[in-house]
């Protein structure tokens, strides 16, 4: 059995979301971060960072969004949320998936604190260039991969869309568009409600 240990107010909702898009059964265990729960002496025994998502599959413990994305697309290929390795959309997509944690969301960060990193240090680079990558990308679209949906596109687009909602990311209508195309998913859909129902009692 798959478990999450999961705060619908949290980064956890990204691996909430694709284990809808899995469609296999996982069960929740809630994670109070405002009572501290995530530094708890037990917490830290499955992830030392005290931070949420955690995975946890029989003895398999897995933290890191991108790294539990990339787990859980490769573990259930029937779902064809990961192009498999010899498939030539493969590097395009890891890329995608190494992006968000190495260049999205630092440069989110640096715009968010307006701190300007100098880029030639920062390996994540301007926000701006991060900011027309994802643009280049998505202005094709519909996903990432083109016609393909992936698990980076509940990886990124899951971040896009928070960071439109924090007014960190610009309004740019390509980034509209591709939150709308990923809101209309019934397995986002089916993910939310399942977090406001947690949300209201
Ligand atoms: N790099 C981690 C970040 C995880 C993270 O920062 N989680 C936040 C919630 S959004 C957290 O657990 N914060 C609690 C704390 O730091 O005490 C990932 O991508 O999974």
């Amino acid at each position: 059995m798959l478990t999450l240990y999961h705060n619908p107010q949290s980064r956890s909702t990204i691996v909430h979301y694709m284990l809808h898009e899995l469609g296999e059964p996982f069960e929740v265990v809630p994670v109070d971060l405002k009572m501290g729960e995530q530094k708890s002496t037990d917490f830290l025994k499955i992830n030392p960072m005290g931070k949420i998502p955690v995975l946890r599959d029989d003895d398999t413990i897995v933290s890191e969004s991108p790294a539990i994305l990339t787990y859980l697309a490769d573990k259930y290929p029937k779902a064809g949320l990961a192009p498999p390795v010899d498939a030539p959309e493969r590097g395009r997509y890891l890329k995608w998936m190494f992006f968000y944690g190495s260049c999205f969301e630092p440069a989110m960060v640096d715009v968010s604190l307006k701190r300007e990193t100098p880029p030639s240090m920062a390996g994540w680079g301007k926000p701006a260039d991060v900011l027309d990558t994802l643009s280049a990308a998505l202005i094709p679209g519909p996903w990432l991969l083109g016609d393909r949906f992936s698990a980076a596109d509940v990886l990124v687009g899951s971040g896009i869309a928070y960071m439109l909602g924090f007014k960190v990311l610009p309004d740019r209508p390509e980034y509209l568009a591709y939150v709308e195309r990923l809101s209309a998913r019934p397995a986002h859909k089916a993910a939310q409600a399942a977090d406001a129902a947690r949300l209201a009692g």
